[in-house]
């Protein structure tokens, strides 16, 4: 078994090559909650719905969210009678948030939410939620708070950053299932994720850290030299205190990977990285990629 640590983009972009190389009973994935969110009474976990929707088959890999040739008749219809909702929902994947508001309304885990939704989706790699209590990223502007999707959506990215805080009523604890697939892995893998909204918010869950020291952990820059491939992780590493490149996805995580993967193309080393082509620009390439991470894990 192989455990990835993921978030929306990145990793799972990753993940798209690793299903053809290894078997997709094999893998499993802690993703990233704390750019959950609730929508018109809905609840839309994007890293989570990017993931299932991978694996799933029907995810747009144009924008890596939503569902492949989605429409968009209630969020305009929605927005013709004055309500404006911030982020483009789609028909089917709202299907998903409102199932998935129910369950948790009734009173279920999210963990268990997720495995009945990748039941019907026909999902078979293990997908699991980091923790089962809410956990928020919120950057905080001149202005005050917003919550991380407002930030990056409907202010499209374009405010200060004075810095990068998580709020939650309760500390977040990983939850059993995600340590027990640790446990039970050969490897887990940080994938080339943003550090600081992806990442680290899976790292700061009660347990992870811990569950991690006995495990060979390879992570991966999600940097092309001082420049994220898509997104807003430079401004967020920089407002966190890191410098935008592999260098300080290295310091982001220091002490946790036996091995460390950085592009072909940086041109300032981190000791001991390994080099590959990390760009996956499509699924050979992915899979070329994922053939490389796979090569160094079962060779160490
Ligand atoms: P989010 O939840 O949508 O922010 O997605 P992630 O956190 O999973 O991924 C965002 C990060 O993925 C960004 O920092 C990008 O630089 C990185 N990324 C996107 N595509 C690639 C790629 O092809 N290769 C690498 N190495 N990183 C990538
Ligand atoms: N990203 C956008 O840039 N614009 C959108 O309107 C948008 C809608 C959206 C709806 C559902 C969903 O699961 C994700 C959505 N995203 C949208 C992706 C968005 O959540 C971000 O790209 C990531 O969270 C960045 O980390």
């Amino acid at each position: 078994m192989i455990t990835f640590l993921s978030g929306g983009t990145g990793t799972p972009k990753l993940l798209r090559g690793m299903q053809k190389v290894v078997d997709r009973h094999e893998i499993a994935v802690i993703v990233n909650t704390a750019e959950d969110t609730w929508i018109s009474g809905n609840h839309i976990s994007p890293d989570l719905d990017t993931v299932m929707y991978l694996f799933s088959g029907i995810l747009n890999t144009d924008t890596w969210w939503g569902v492949r040739n989605d429409t968009f008749t209630t969020h305009e219809e929605a927005r013709r009678l004055g309500h404006d909702e911030f982020m483009r929902i789609g028909d089917r994947d709202r299907a998903v948030h409102i199932l998935r508001g129910a369950m948790l309304r009734k009173g279920m885990r999210l963990t268990e939410v997720t495995r009945v939704l990748c039941e019907r989706l026909g999902v078979c790699e293990a997908v699991l939620p980091m923790t089962d209590t809410e956990v928020t990223t919120q950057v905080v502007t001149a202005t005050g708070p917003v919550h991380f999707q407002e930030y990056w959506i409907r202010e499209q990215g374009k405010i200060d950053i004075l810095e990068v805080v998580r709020r939650c009523d309760v500390p977040p604890a990983a939850t059993e299932e995600a340590l027990m697939t640790i446990e039970a892995s050969d490897a887990v893998v940080i994938g080339p994720s943003n550090p600081i909204t992806s990442i680290l918010p899976i790292l700061s869950c009660e347990g992870i850290r811990s569950a991690l020291k006995d495990k060979f952990v390879v992570a991966v820059s999600p940097f092309i030299g001082h420049a994220p491939i898509s997104g807003p992780a430079g401004a967020l590493m920089k407002a966190a205190g890191y410098e935008p490149s592999a260098i300080g996805t290295f310091n982001c995580y220091r002490g946790i990977p036996d091995i460390f993967i950085q592009d072909i193309r940086d041109e300032v080393e981190v000791s001991h990285s390994f080099r590959f082509d990390t760009l996956m620009t499509d699924e050979d390439k992915s899979i070329a990629f994922a053939r490389n991470v796979l090569s160094l894990i079962r060779n160490h």
